[in-house]
C-alpha cells in the first residue's frame, strides 16, 4: 500500500485539525447521528487518542463507540481524479460515513485503510462521520477479556452484571481514537497501486535493485532510481524488472542512505525512498549488508501526554535524538506496528526497526489463567478458546503490504508473547510465519517474543518457526528479584539450552520498574540503583554467550496503562521518564552502549 505523497499527478489534502466529537451515550446508531451534523459536540484533535483530551473517568474509560465528524470542501478540481480517503489508524474499530452514508468499515486499530469516495462526495462542503469502536475482546489484536471469558493480564475480568469495561489483556492503556492522519488524495483514473522493492548485493559491488509494480490498467511504465544528490544512476521500463547501480551507497545502522525511485504509470508519477541493504540470518548471526550486527535499543510505545497514542511527530524527533545520544542503533515497535510518519522517519535516521504485529494478550495463561464458566480454557482451545486467527492472517498481510519497502525494517515479530507452548500452539502459528515469509519480497526473517513462562527451547513454538530467538526475560525482578545472583545463575543456565539451537538469540525485552527520583545507598528495588545493577548483572550474562545478537530494554520510557495494583501511575521501567528524562540507567547505557560497536561486537 502506498503512503500518499504530493507528485505531478497526485494531490494530497490533510484533514488533520480539531473535529466535533461525542461520546456515544447507547443511541448514536438508532438516532443515526452521521446522518446530519451533530449537536452538543466537543472539540476533539485528530489526530490523537482522545482519553486524556478531556477530563474524568468516565471519559477516559469510556466503553464502546464514540463518534467524530467534520465538514470539508472539495474543490471542483478535484471531482475529475480518483479521490480516496485514508485513513492511517483509528483505534479500534471504525465506520465511515459521507454524507449520511456508510462508505466503508474497519478492524483493528494500528493500520492504514482506504476507500474511493467519488461515488459519495460532492463538489462542495461533505460532511464526514466517524464512529470508532474502543471493544476489544478475544476476536480483537490486541486481545482483551469479556465477561468471564479470560482472566486478563492482571486479574480477573469484571463480573457480569458489572458496568461493562475493557479488560486488556496487555499491559498499555487501551488508548483510542483517530490516532494518525485521515487524507484525502487523488490519482489519475489509471493510476499505480503498488511498487515493491528488493535488494540484491552481488560479489563485485554492484546492487541489483528488483522492482514490480501493480497498477489497474495497461498504460506503459518507467523507473528511474535517484541518488541522493538528484543524479540518475539506473533506469528501465515495464512493470517489473531489475535496476542496477554499479557503486551503491549503502543504507547503514545510523548512517542513512536514501535513493528515490521515480516511478511514472501512463500519466501517474510516484516517488518512492529507497535504502540499498540486505539482511539474513547466517547460524548465530544477523546480518547487515552482509556483517553481523548487534541491536541495542529498546522496546518502546507509541504513548505520549496528552495524545495517547496519536501521532507526535515532535516526539519522535526527539526519541531517536535521544537514542542516538544513547549510542542506540534499534527498537522493535511493541505492540503494534508503529505510525509510517515514524517508519520514514527511521528510514531516514538509520534507525533498525523489529516490526511487530498488534498480536499481543493472545495468551490465557496470565493473571492466573482464563476460565469460562469456572473450567480453565486453553489459549487455542476450538471451542473457546482464541479468535484471532483470521484476523492475525489480515495483520500481517496489512503490515507487510504497507511496510515491505523500508531500508529501516529488518524483521517481522509475528507476536508479542503468546501461548507459544501450549496445545494448538503450532497449529497456530506455523501458517502465520508461512504468510508472512511469501508475502515479502524482501524475505526478511520472522520471529515472535517468547514469555518467560515455561518456554524452552523443547516446548517453545518458536524454536522451530523463529529465525532469531527473541526472549522478554524479567531474572531480577518478577522472577527472582531482589536477589540479583540467583537470577543471574538461572539466567545463564536457560541462555546456555538456547545456544544449543544454532541460532542467534536476542532479548526483546528485561527491566525493573523504577521510580525518577528514588534512592537509596541499598540498591532496593523500585531506586535508580536497582534499574542500574538489574541491567548490569543481566549484560554481564548476555556478554558471556556468543550467540547473543543484542539487547534491547523494556522500555524507552514510562508509558500508560491500565489502574492496578502493580502500575503506579503507569508502567516505570522506561531508561527514560514519560516527559523523557533520563533516569541513572540512561547513563548507565550510554556508556555501555558507547563501547559496543554496531557490528561485529561478538565475531
Ligand atoms: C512484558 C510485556 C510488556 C509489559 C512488560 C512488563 O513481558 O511484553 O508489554 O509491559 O512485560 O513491564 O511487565
Amino acid at each position: 500500500m502506498l503512503y500518499p505523497i504530493m507528485s505531478s499527478s497526485r494531490v494530497v489534502c490533510d484533514l488533520s485539525g480539531v473535529w466535533n466529537f461525542k461520546l456515544d451515550d447507547g443511541n448514536g446508531f438508532k438516532n443515526e447521528w452521521y446522518k446530519n451534523i451533530m449537536t452538543d459536540t466537543m472539540t476533539m484533535p485528530v489526530p490523537s487518542s482522545y482519553n486524556d483530551i478531556k477530563e474524568g473517568i468516565g471519559f477516559r474509560d469510556h466503553y464502546g463507540w464514540v463518534f467524530y465528524q467534520k465538514d470539508f470542501y472539495v474543490p471542483e478540481a478535484l471531482t475529475s481524479q480518483r479521490m480516496v480517503l485514508r485513513f492511517e489508524a483509528v483505534t479500534n474499530e471504525a465506520k465511515v460515513y459521507l454524507n449520511g452514508g456508510l462508505i466503508c468499515e474497519h478492524k483493528g486499530g494500528y493500520l492504514p485503510f482506504e476507500v474511493e469516495i467519488n461515488d459519495k462526495a460532492v463538489s462542495g462542503y461533505n460532511l464526514l462521520t466517524v464512529a470508532v469502536g474502543n471493544i476489544i475482546d478475544y476476536t480483537t489484536l490486541p486481545v482483551g477479556g469479556k465477561s468471564n471469558m479470560l482472566g486478563g493480564m492482571f486479574g480477573e475480568a469484571p463480573a457480569v452484571g458489572v458496568k461493562p469495561a475493557n479488560n486488556p489483556n496487555f499491559d498499555f492503556f487501551n488508548y483510542c481514537g483517530i490516532t494518525r492522519p485521515v487524507k484525502l488524495y487523488t490519482t489519475p483514473w489509471s493510476y499505480m497501486e503498488d511498487v515493491s522493492l528488493t535488494t540484491k548485493l552481488s560479489e563485485d559491488g554492484k546492487a541489483e535493485i528488483g522492482y514490480e509494480v501493480k497498477a489497474n490498467g495497461d498504460a506503459g511504465c518507467s523507473i528511474g532510481l535517484y541518488d541522493e544528490a538528484g543524479k540518475l544512476v539506473a533506469q528501465s521500463r515495464g512493470l517489473t524488472g531489475v535496476l542496477t547501480v554499479e557503486n551503491p551507497v549503502l543504507w547503514q545502522p545510523l548512517k542513512a542512505y536514501l535513493y528515490e525511485a521515480r516511478i511514472t504509470y501512463g500519466e501517474d508519477e510516484y516517488v518512492l525512498p529507497y535504502g540499498i541493504r540486505t539482511v539474513k540470518v547466517e547460524g548465530t548471526h544477523f546480518l547487515i549488508n552482509g556483517k553481523p550486527f548487534y541491536f541495542k535499543g529498546y522496546g518502546k510505545h507509541e504513548d505520549t501526554f496528552p495524545n495517547g497514542r496519536g501521532v507526535n511527530m515532535p516526539m519522535n524527533c526527539k526519541d531517536i535524538s535521544l537514542m542516538k545520544w544513547q549510542n542506540a542503533n534499534s527498537f522493535r515497535t511493541s505492540h503494534y506496528p508503529y505510525s509510517e510518519e515514524m517508519m520514514r522517519l527511521c528510514d531516514r535516521e538509520g534507525i533498525v526497526v523489529i516490526d511487530e504485529t498488534p498480536a499481543v494478550g493472545i495468551n490465557f495463561a496470565f493473571g492466573g489463567g482464563a476460565n469460562f464458566n469456572g473450567q480453565k480454557v486453553g489459549t487455542f482451545d476450538k471451542e473457546h478458546g482464541i479468535k484471532t486467527f483470521e484476523h492475525h492472517k489480515e495483520v500481517i498481510r496489512d503490515m507487510i503490504a504497507r511496510d515491505k519497502n523500508h531500508a529501516c525494517v529488518v524483521m517481522w515479530s509475528i507476536a508479542n508473547e503468546p501461548d507459544s507452548v501450549s496445545a494448538g500452539a503450532y497449529e497456530y502459528f506455523e501458517p502465520l510465519y508461512e504468510l508472512a515469509r511469501e508475502l515479502d519480497p524482501q524475505k526478511r526473517p520472522c520471529t515472535l517474543v517468547s514469555v518467560q513462562m515455561g518456554t524452552t527451547p523443547e516446548t517453545d513454538v518458536s524454536a522451530k518457526l523463529s529465525d532469531v530467538i527473541c526472549l522478554n526475560r524479567y531474572y531480577g525482578w518478577y522472577f527472582g528479584g531482589p536477589d540479583l545472583e540467583g537470577p543471574k545463575q538461572a539466567l545463564m543456565n536457560e541462555l546456555e539450552k538456547w545456544g544449543t539451537l544454532g541460532k542467534p538469540v536476542m532479548f526483546t525485552e528485561y527491566g525493573a520498574d523504577t521510580v525518577m527520583g528514588f534512592h537509596d545507598t541499598t540498591p532496593v528495588m523500585y531506586t535508580e540503583e536497582y534499574q542500574v545493577d538489574f541491567y548490569k548483572m543481566n549484560n554481564a550474562a548476555l556478554d558471556e554467550c556468543d550467540f547473543v545478537i543484542g539487547e534491547q530494554v523494556w522500555n524507552f520510557a514510562d508509558f500508560a496503562t491500565s489502574q492496578s495494583l502493580l502500575r503506579v501511575q503507569g508502567n516505570k521501567k522506561g531508561l527514560f521518564t514519560r516527559d523523557r528524562k533520563p533516569k541513572l540507567a540512561a547513563h548507565y547505557f550510554r556508556e555501555r552502549w558507547g563501547k559496543i560497536p554496531d557490528f561485529e561486537y561478538k565475531k
